[in-house]
């Protein structure tokens, strides 16, 4: 399944373009707006997010809420674009307010400086405007249409946010338990952490400062099998890793035990196997993260993810002006204080994307039925 994003972050909208989808799925366009409100949703988000609110639409592929089989395209129309019309459109610009809206104080961390240089630009806007986590809102749209393929087949995501900026959650939690990060404003299940992680962020805000964090990523349901251990290319931990790694700002992906694996022996990491008539082979511990040799092994796949803070800070860092050459303090535009609440959002929308893929890969299926039933019958 080949999934094409497009879009500008201040331009007329957001467009993706799914391919590969069996007909006959079912789409359930609420749930897909569900997720895109909470990508909006957590503490610490900009301005920004006042302005809009995220609803997709469906332009191709879809009749009577079911796939037909075809290119599915998904679009969501930037409200922000009636206020940047006038330097945005693809038609004429006011060289004004080109000028103002243009960005030579390149921000420490972000693409400004090397996508001015690559692409022969002298307005970091040029660059920006594309490398914006904007994108994100039209990626969480595509996943929630691989999340409806997945749930179809029993599949679920869930995951919580796990540090902000050096707070830490406290627990460890159960698949069930999942589903309370998304009640709280920080994605922390922890009420202890969440408060605390809360008072970082507005102090970080008062400071004109920004914060990273890290968020665990869990899915239940997925049989063993998907990926391949015979070329690199099909490893599944690689293609999550490539995924999530491809969201803006992410630094650091880690599968199961992660950089842990590091510090202890064999005995201790790896995860022992048994036999059951009922459950048939199970571990009783995951250090693997679900995935051995590059295919899942029937137990739950768990991710960590980590995304650096944002680079827009109100009290910028010291750079140059790529207009004159002289030092500079880096450009400050509306950003986001936090955005790791979101990041969890995405990177489900992600995980979904991957394993969608690396089902249809190995089972095709013409028809979600076809899909359902080649499902079922593996072990
Ligand atoms: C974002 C929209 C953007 C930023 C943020 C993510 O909107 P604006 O630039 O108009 O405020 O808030 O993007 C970045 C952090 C970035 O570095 O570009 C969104 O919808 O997620």
């Amino acid at each position: 399944m080949k999934l094409t994003t497009a879009g500008e972050s201040h331009g007329k909208a957001l467009v993706a373009i799914i391919e590969g989808l069996p007909a006959h799925l079912q789409i359930d366009i609420e749930k897909i707006n569900a997720e895109l409100a909470l990508r909006q949703s957590g503490y610490g988000r900009g301005g920004r997010q006042k302005i809009e609110r995220d609803c997709v639409e469906i332009l191709t592929g879809v009749r009577n809420k079911q796939t037909l089989g075809s290119p599915l395209t998904l679009c969501i129309y930037n409200k922000d674009y009636k206020n940047w019309e006038n330097c945005m459109s693809d038609g004429e610009c006011d060289e004004s307010v080109m000028q103002a809206k243009s960005l030579t104080k390149v921000r420490p961390g972000h693409a400004d400086l090397t996508g001015v240089l690559k692409f022969g630009q002298t307005d970091a806007r040029n660059i920006l405007e594309r490398a914006s986590a904007r994108e994100t809102a039209i990626r969480v749209g595509a996943g929630g249409v691989y999340k409806q393929y997945l749930s179809a087949l029993g599949i679920e995501i869930g995951g919580y946010v796990k540090e902000i900026c050096g707070i830490k959650d406290k627990g460890r939690y159960a698949f069930n338990e999942l589903k309370n990060a998304k009640q709280s404003a920080t994605g922390m299940i922890d009420s202890q952490s969440a408060k605390l992680a809360e008072e970082k962020i507005a102090q970080l805000k008062k400071d004109g400062d920004t914060a990273g964090g890290v968020v665990e990523i869990r899915v239940k349901g997925m049989k063993s099998g998907f990926g391949s251990m015979m070329t690199y290319a099909e490893k599944l931990d690689a293609q999550l890793a490539q995924g999530l790694m491809s969201i803006q700002a992410v630094k650091g992906v880690e599968i199961g035990a992660g950089f842990a694996v590091g510090k202890k022996s064999g005995r201790e990491i790896h995860d022992e196997i048994y036999y059951d008539e009922v459950k048939g082979y199970y571990r009783t511990t995951n250090n693997a993260g679900g995935i051995e040799g590059g295919m899942t092994n029937g137990e739950e796949i768990v991710l960590s993810v980590a995304m650096k803070p944002i680079p827009t800070l109100m009290q910028g860092l010291k750079t140059v002006d790529i207009a004159t050459k002289q030092d500079a303090v880096s450009a400050s535009e509306r950003s986001d204080v936090c955005a790791i609440f979101a990041l969890e959002i995405i990177a489900e929308a992600v995980v979904a994307q991957v394993l969608a893929d690396s089902i249809a890969k190995r089972l095709g299926g013409d028809t979600m039925d076809e899909v359902i039933q080649r499902y079922r019958l593996l072990p």
